[in-house]
């Protein structure tokens, strides 16, 4: 959002992660009454407790501003957000373009032109909502750099380069917009429509050359939805970063990287890829159909997969989708069952596999088939904004109930006592706390259940999981210090 406008129009930033109350920083901003403009980024889930409420506030208090949403949820679920009355303009995926256009139009009171301003969702004069074509993605090294060392006014960049189990100071990056598959289950599609574009090595590798001049970091996680889709890019900056000491961690598809070579992967290893976070979503063939995976993975390329990594020494993190509906309630449980199998078997291939269970929570990717089915199975989004921080939708986004009629109870109770037992019985390596003794414990009073099939109530491993404040990666990110 910075790098958009950095230049053109003055801005501040509030970190709703790095301030105590970040409400009393934004009404501080707003009294002076310099500020115009209220812009936030929105993923679903708790991102959406100060989201809402804060920008409902703002219109109470200073209803001059003009609000501006970005970010998967806010793009994704534009109806609800600007039917709410204090969202008023919507940035559908990358706003690089859109956002210093809006506000030039803002500005100029041109609102003839917000029709023609790509990327952007707004209401008319009439209350009706115009969702504005979509902009090709752009050419991502021409795009400006980002503004760190005026973030560092407001925040110390230092702050952001945590210890994670990946190293003592790791770097957080985006160097890619989009994905080119169309997973139906998947935020990604209807914003990116399967279309991927990424910097360039070089680009990438300026700034982390730049991050371990000024902050000696060791570590980078990627966060790209899909950062392994150019074999070429990935393996030009493995060679670029070989000498440097950093380690990396990024996301990528199995079927993806199961066409590099083994030499190639143990090129990736010895530059710092130690691990890949891989959606796995289920072993089963005719799921991944439903899904519609795309590309050519199968049950059997995640088993060879999986082994494959193990002789590169990489660590493959693999996410399962349990929950998928299916015509009758037997069928819904078989499934459930048989990837808890397939899992256990993974394991057995390479027990340093990590895995992420997500529970399957519709994304409306109108028109595709899954959506339909979906909707046909009696499953509707809140109607109000405000649903969403109700307790129930908040489970639904953070995967853990995900309000689905055809996943009753006790399979969401199988699936989650399963993880539980899983997570005792592998603690994952990303919560690096968990290690010597903790780990034997954990171990040992988990693998009765882990190895008789015996998951319920698995009140002794949860207890120890609090006790130790074990951290699932998958909803707070790596624990980090
Ligand atoms: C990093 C990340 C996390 C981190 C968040 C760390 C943090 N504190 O920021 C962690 C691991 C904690 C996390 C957790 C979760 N995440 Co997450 N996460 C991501 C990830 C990988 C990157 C997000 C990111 O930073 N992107 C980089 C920025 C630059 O891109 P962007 O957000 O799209 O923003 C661009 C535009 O949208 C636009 N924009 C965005 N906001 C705004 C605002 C304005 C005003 C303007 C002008 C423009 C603008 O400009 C940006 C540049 O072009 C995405 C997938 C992805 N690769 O994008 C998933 C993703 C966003 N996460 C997702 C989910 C589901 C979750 C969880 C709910 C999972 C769970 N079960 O718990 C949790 C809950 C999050 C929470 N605690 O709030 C989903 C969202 C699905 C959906 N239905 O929308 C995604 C899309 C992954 C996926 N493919 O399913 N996540
Ligand atoms: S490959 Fe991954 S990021 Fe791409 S559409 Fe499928 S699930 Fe989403």
């Amino acid at each position: 959002m910075g790098a958009s406008i950095h230049g053109k129009f003055e801005y501040v930033f509030v970190d709703g992660n790095l301030e105590k109350n970040p409400w009393v920083t934004i009404e501080c901003y707003l009294k002076t009454g310099e500020y115009k403009y209220f812009g936030s980024t929105v993923m679903p889930g708790p991102q959406l407790r100060q989201a809402i409420p804060f920008t409902k506030k703002i219109k109470e208090l200073f209803p001059e501003t003009i609000t501006v949403w970005g970010g998967y949820f806010a793009s994704n679920q534009y109806n609800v957000c600007l039917q709410s009355g204090y969202v008023d303009y919507i940035i559908n995926g990358p706003g690089d373009n859109t956002f210093p256009e809006l506000l030039k139009a803002l500005e100029s009171n041109n609102l003839e032109q917000l029709p023609s301003i790509k990327n952007l969702i707004f209401k008319n004069e009439d209350g009706q909502i115009i969702k504005n074509c979509v902009e090709a993605l752009l050419d991502q090294d021409t795009l400006p750099k980002f503004p760190y060392e005026y973030l560092n006014t407001f925040y110390p960049v230092r702050n952001y380069l945590a210890k994670t189990f990946m190293g003592n100071k790791t770097l957080s990056y985006h160097s890619s917009m989009g994905c080119p598959f169309s997973c139906s289950f998947c935020a990604v599609v209807p914003i990116y429509n399967a279309k991927w574009k990424g910097m360039s090595a070089n680009r990438i590798y300026e700034d982390v050359k730049y991050f371990k001049s000024n902050y000696n970091i060791d570590a980078i996680e990627f966060h790209d939805n899909n950062f392994f889709t150019s074999k070429k890019r990935v393996l030009e900056f493995s060679e670029l970063i070989i000498n440097d000491n950093i380690s990396y961690w990024g996301e990528g598809r199995i079927d993806t990287i199961n066409m590099y070579s083994d030499e190639e992967l143990k090129l990736m290893r010895k530059a710092g890829c130690k691990m890949i976070f891989l959606g796995a979503e289920t072993g089963n063939d005719a799921v991944l159909k439903q899904m519609n995976k795309g590309g050519t993975q199968t049950g059997q390329m995640i088993k060879d997969f999986v082994l494959r990594m193990k002789n590169a020494d990489i660590v493959p993190e693999l996410s399962f989708v349990l929950g998928m509906p299916a015509p009758t309630e037997k069928e819904v449980y078989d499934q459930i069952l048989w990837d808890i199998n397939f899992i256990k078997e993974i394991k057995t291939i390479n027990p340093n596999a990590e895995i992420i269970i997500y529970l399957f929570s519709p994304v409306p990717t109108e028109g595709s088939e899954l959506y339909q089915q979906i909707l046909e199975a009696g499953f509707h989004f809140p109607e109000q904004l405000e649903d969403w921080i109700s307790p129930s939708w908040e489970n639904f986004d953070l995967r853990k109930n995900p309000l689905t009629p055809w996943l009753k109870p006790y399979m969401i109770d199988t699936i989650k006592n399963f993880e539980t037992v899983l997570n005792g019985y592998y603690p994952t390596a990303s919560d690096f706390r968990i290690k010597g003794y903790k780990k034997t414990i954990l171990k040992t009073i988990s693998s009765v259940r882990y190895k008789t099939g015996f998951y319920h109530f698995p009140y002794e491993i949860k207890a120890l999981h609090k006790l130790w404040k074990y951290r699932q990666p998958e909803i707070e990110g790596f624990y980090s210090e």
